[in-house]
């Protein structure tokens, strides 16, 4: 990519609202900028050394009627913008429940994306046009922010916290990806691309890549070697839960609720186990918290998410058949 582009395409769907916030707030610091040169000029003219304008104290009413107006108009033309630009925004942040999922996990100093199936793919993210989308991220170091000006979204990435962004794709092409947050020595070069394909190709796309295997492959040896499976093996002497089929399942905690096993549940069960204990166990799960790294822990819950349940219905994705 060369030069900078100062108005790139629109290419989501809150594009062109921030494009007309941009506009008119131009618009307004443009009329401002031009009311007080045009008054310094002409006071400025008026007021010269030796012309016959008269000085001296301003009658008081004058005064205050105009600090009170000028105040209260600015006050609300503030309040009128921080409106407009909050519904903008946050509108487009609502979310909606079928959105396409996409995780993405930035570290010095790249942008990795896992799909939903488990296609992964490192400075690229392909989409599809016209369906909403929720990234959700993370960091594995330091803060990063996820920037791509054509679709006029940002959104910090940080570590030990996940931040999600919800946006829906408008046009097919390529869009450059940057890093926002100065993350150190090469954060110019945190640099990735956006390329949004029609649905149609970006299905295609999609299954054309390697699947969850290898990431899944790698947290089942991580599930050995920190020892998870010391306790959850079918075999361990340890009474502990069955993790097999445990995605997607409701679970009964200790407590009397009942919650869904989704991917936060699972990840808090590892890192916090102490805060969801399952029913009819003892909590003496060690919390792994600080222990495994994010991207460890991503390929222990991809192991976890790819093992079916026995006799898990069919329409469930599952990408790993292969047994513990
Ligand atoms: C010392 C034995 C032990 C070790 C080691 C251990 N766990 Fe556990 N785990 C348990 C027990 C007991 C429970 C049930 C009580 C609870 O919910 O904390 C449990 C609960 C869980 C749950 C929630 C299950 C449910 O049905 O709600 C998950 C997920 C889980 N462990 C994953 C892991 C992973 C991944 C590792 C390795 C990083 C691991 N565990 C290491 C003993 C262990
Ligand atoms: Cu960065």
């Amino acid at each position: 990519m060369s030069g900078i582009a100062f108005w790139p395409p629109a290419a989501s769907e809150v594009a062109a609202g921030v494009d007309a916030i941009v506009i008119a707030m131009l618009a307004i610091s443009g009329a401002i900028v031009l009311l007080v040169a045009a008054l310094l000029l002409g006071f400025a003219i008026r007021y010269r050394r030796g012309s016959a304008a008269r000085r001296g104290e301003l009658p008081e009413l004058i005064q205050k009627e105009v600090e009170v107006g000028w105040t209260a108009a600015t006050a609300f033309l503030a309040m009128f913008l921080f409106a407009w630009a909050s519904i903008a925004v946050l509108g487009g942040q609502r979310g909606d429940p079928d959105a396409l999922e996409i995780h993405i996990l930035a570290r010095q100093w790249m942008w990795k994306a896992r799909h939903p199936d488990g296609a992964r793919e490192i400075d690229a993210l392909h989409l599809p046009r016209g369906e909403p989308v929720r990234l959700v991220m993370r960091s594995e170091d330091v803060i990063h922010s996820f920037y791509v000006p054509s679709f006029r979204l940002k959104q910090d990435v940080l570590p030990g916290r996940m931040t999600q962004l919800s946006l829906k794709p408008t046009q097919t092409g390529e869009f450059p990806l940057f890093c926002a947050e100065y993350c150190g020595t090469l954060h110019s070069r945190m640099l990735g691309k956006v390329v949004v394909m029609e649905p149609e190709d970006y299905a295609r796309w999609r299954a054309a890549q390697p699947q969850a295997d290898d990431l899944a492959r790698e947290g089942r040896a991580l599930f050995e070697s920190v020892g998870c499976s010391g306790c959850h093996a079918p075999a361990s002497r340890v009474h502990a839960p069955e993790l097999r089929g445990l995605y997607g399942r409701q679970v009964a905690l200790a407590d009397g609720s009942v919650r869904r096993a989704d991917e936060a549940y699972l990840r808090d069960s590892i890192l916090q186990p102490r805060r969801d204990i399952a029913a009819g166990y003892e909590p003496v799960m060690p919390p792994f918290a600080g222990i495994l790294g994010e991207g460890e822990l991503q390929a222990i819950l991809a192991y976890l998410m790819s093992m079916p349940a026995r006799g898990a219905s069919p329409g469930e994705p599952r990408n790993m058949s292969s047994e513990p």
